[in-house]
């Protein structure tokens, strides 16, 4: 599978952030990842459907909604999105998980289903036909700048085995929290497919973004 590249928007310039969008795409980056927060699903609160909505209108990036609230459903009717943006919500956010990948699918996206660091892979066993992304957090959810856990690499070989060999090898493996150049080439080479880059490796001060994206690339695609 070819290994893209999606960019945090929580950790780019907010005061600056059309110009901003426009460098990530001149930079290559395939997604815009988007970081929803609600305070109690996670302890912090980041960026919000307004925001999405006005991204939307300024770029035809597809969008990688990743929300870490509870019963992220209440929110799908806010949000302007269209067959190209994935929105990726948390297999604890909602006791009814699979009705909540459906309305996903009834919005028109991609639905992502997101795994904690603690999160049995088991839980997506009999979630695979609904979904068109996993998501293993290699953090535990809520902030930028942590260190990746250590069983993340453990986790990812794991999680792409399952999928292999349960007959949906079509479904790429997302990982988000610490995707350092480093990282990443492990995780790419346990079977990581995207990679949100934050300020582990391309929104670092004083760093030509477009040179950290081409960095990131190459170092991914070795095997
Ligand atoms: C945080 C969020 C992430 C971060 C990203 C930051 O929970 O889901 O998407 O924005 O991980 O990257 P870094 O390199 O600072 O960990
Ligand atoms: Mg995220």
């Amino acid at each position: 599978m070819e290994k893209l590249l999606s960019a945090s928007l929580m950790c780019a310039d907010l005061m600056n952030l059309q110009n901003g969008v426009n460098e990530l795409k001149n930079a290559g980056i395939d997604y815009l990842h988007i970081d929803i927060m609600d305070g109690s699903f996670v302890p912090n609160i980041t960026l919000g459907f307004d925001l999405i909505n006005a991204i939307k209108s300024v770029t035809d990036m597809p969008l990688d909604i990743h929300m870490m609230v509870n019963e992220p459903s209440k929110f799908f009717d806010m949000m302007n999105l269209d067959e190209n943006d994935i929105i990726c919500v948390h297999y604890e956010s909602d006791i009814h998980i699979h009705r909540v990948l459906s309305q996903i699918h009834a919005k028109g996206c991609k639905a992502g289903l997101a795994l904690n660091p603690q999160t049995p892979l088991e839980s997506m066993k009999y979630l695979t036909e609904y979904i068109d992304m996993a998501l293993i957090m290699t953090v535990s959810p809520g902030f930028a700048g942590q260190k990746m856990f250590a069983g993340a690499e453990r986790k990812v070989a794991d999680a792409r085995k399952f999928l292999d060999d349960s007959g949906f090898s079509h479904i790429p493996i997302e990982v988000d929290g610490n995707i350092s150049i480093e990282n990443g080439r492990k995780l790419s080479i346990c079977g990581a497919d995207i990679f949100v880059l934050g300020t582990s490796s391309l929104f670092i001060k004083d760093k030509d973004m477009t040179q950290s994206a081409k960095e990131v690339r190459s170092a991914l695609n070795v095997q």
